[in-house]
């Protein structure tokens, strides 16, 4: 599997209910590298950008209203198939449906307020880490775990 890099972001509640460590810790210990990170305010604009497939959507007055309601993390994250397997350890949109041992599933029960973003392809994490990041800002660098946990 080739080395991917996908986008996250630690959504308005994951800022407010303190769960960024846990959250980056359970991205860590999978073996993911952080490659980029940061704090921001999301506005109307960059949410329309990043939601530009469901701006017309009945939900997304509320979802523009939530994501833009605090600031939240943003980050890139490397790994081999780095994609699905974020996508794997969110779990399902609705954190009620969600199972446990994945992170909406283990700390929401919410269909909206569910934590965490995480890039649903290879082309959308590329988008999505245009909209987010400026090259220089995407760090290059050897892990000397990558031996250990990328195999
Ligand atoms: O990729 P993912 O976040 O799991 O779901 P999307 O279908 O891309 O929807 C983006 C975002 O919108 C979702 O995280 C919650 C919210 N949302 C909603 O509030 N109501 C829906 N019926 C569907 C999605
Ligand atoms: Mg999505």
């Amino acid at each position: 599997m080739s080395l991917q890099q996908t986008l996250i972001l630690l959504k308005p509640d994951a800022v407010q209910r303190r769960l960024c460590g846990k959250i980056l810790g359970r991205l860590e210990d999978r073996g993911l590298k952080i490659v980029a990170l940061k704090m921001l305010k999301v506005t109307k604009e960059l949410a329309a950008q990043h939601y530009a497939e469901h701006v017309k959507k009945p939900f997304y007055p509320q979802l523009e209203e939530f994501i833009t309601s605090g600031p939240v993390v943003s980050l890139i994250v490397e790994g081999p198939g780095a994609v699905q397997v974020v996508r794997d350890m969110m779990g399902k949109t609705n954190c009620r449906e969600s199972a446990p041992g994945t992170i909406r599933g283990d700390y929401g029960l919410s269909r909206q307020v569910n934590l965490i973003h995480g890039s649903d392809s290879p082309e959308s994490a590329q988008k999505e880490i245009a909209i987010y990041f400026r090259p220089e800002e995407i760090l290059s660098y050897d892990s000397t775990l990558a031996e250990w946990v990328c195999a």
